[in-house]
């Protein structure tokens, strides 16, 4: 793995809202992620969480059908699986994020497979952060492709510094690609970058970067094992999202998101 972060990759990562790693895995490595992923999802049966079939948040009923050929969301699988949880738990990936973010330290907010099929819809453009329960702008993602990522199949586009003028309101993945244009009109004009990978790199982007992704219109799948990271010291901000009916019955607003059951520390300076 390509682990280490130079200060000109925290520079640019920190000015444009993401970072591509070419040939983040070496082919050792990528089969070894390829192999976890299979064996991650035979076991979840389509359900999206380890605990459920859905996701609060993601989608509103009218659109659902549409949002579910998306792609395929699988989240959390380190929890199910012991080849996901060695991959997804390295001490290596929490400390990249800790450099990029700038944060004191980086725990797991959750991992999800995302695997477009043939024909997939697009990925309109979004935001991450705001759907998460806990408001740090520096919370960020690694999406790793486990097959090549192309023009043709759904790579990632981003729109370069749109984090640095984003808020927290989020149109979300609709069937509206430009929606959160009408929230961030600034940014109408600005050419979005393709981030077209070869199968094993990698990309960082910043959950408030708007981004989004091309329908697949390839007859074979795009797979990427993604992770969002949160800062150390985040708190609660009432949002359900992943957590559990009986998760969330413990916490308030305000408090720190620490249970290390749920969101494993990977790394602190
Ligand atoms: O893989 C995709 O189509 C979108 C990924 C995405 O939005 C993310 O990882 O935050």
């Amino acid at each position: 793995m390509k682990n280490s972060i130079s200060k000109a990759q925290v520079a640019q990562y920190q000015k444009d809202g993401f970072l591509v790693i070419d040939n983040f895995l070496n082919a050792d490595e990528l089969e070894q992620w390829r192999t976890a992923l299979d064996a991650a999802l035979a076991k979840r049966k389509g359900n999206k969480l380890p605990d459920r079939a859905s996701v609060y948040g993601k989608g509103d009923d009218a659109d659902k059908t549409y949002y579910d050929n998306v792609f395929d969301q699988l989240i959390n699988l380190w929890q199910d699986n012991p080849l996901m949880r060695d991959i997804m738990l390295d001490e290596r990936l929490g400390k990249m994020a800790t450099a990029l973010s700038g944060a004191e330290g980086i725990h797991v907010w959750h991992d999800q497979a995302l695997i477009k099929k043939p024909w997939a819809n697009p990925t309109a453009w979004h935001l991450d952060t705001p759907y998460w329960s806990f408001s740090d702008r520096r919370a960020l993602s690694i999406w790793v492709a486990l097959d090549d990522a192309t023009l043709e199949n759904g790579c990632l586009f981003f729109i370069p510094g749109s984090h640095q003028h984003t808020t927290f309101e989020n149109p979300g993945i609709g069937k509206n690609m430009g929606a959160i244009f009408d929230y961030y009109p600034q940014f109408k004009t600005t050419r979005p970058i393709a981030a077209t990978m070869k199968a094993g790199s990698c990309s960082f982007h910043n959950g408030l970067t708007i981004h989004g992704a091309n329908a697949n219109m390839t007859p074979g799948v795009r797979r990427a094992m993604t992770c969002a990271y949160m800062p150390y010291g985040s708190t609660f901000n009432g949002t359900q999202n992943i957590l559990s009916d009986a998760f969330i019955a413990t916490l308030s607003v305000g408090d720190v998101l620490n249970d290390d059951g749920q969101n494993p520390l990977l790394y602190r300076l």
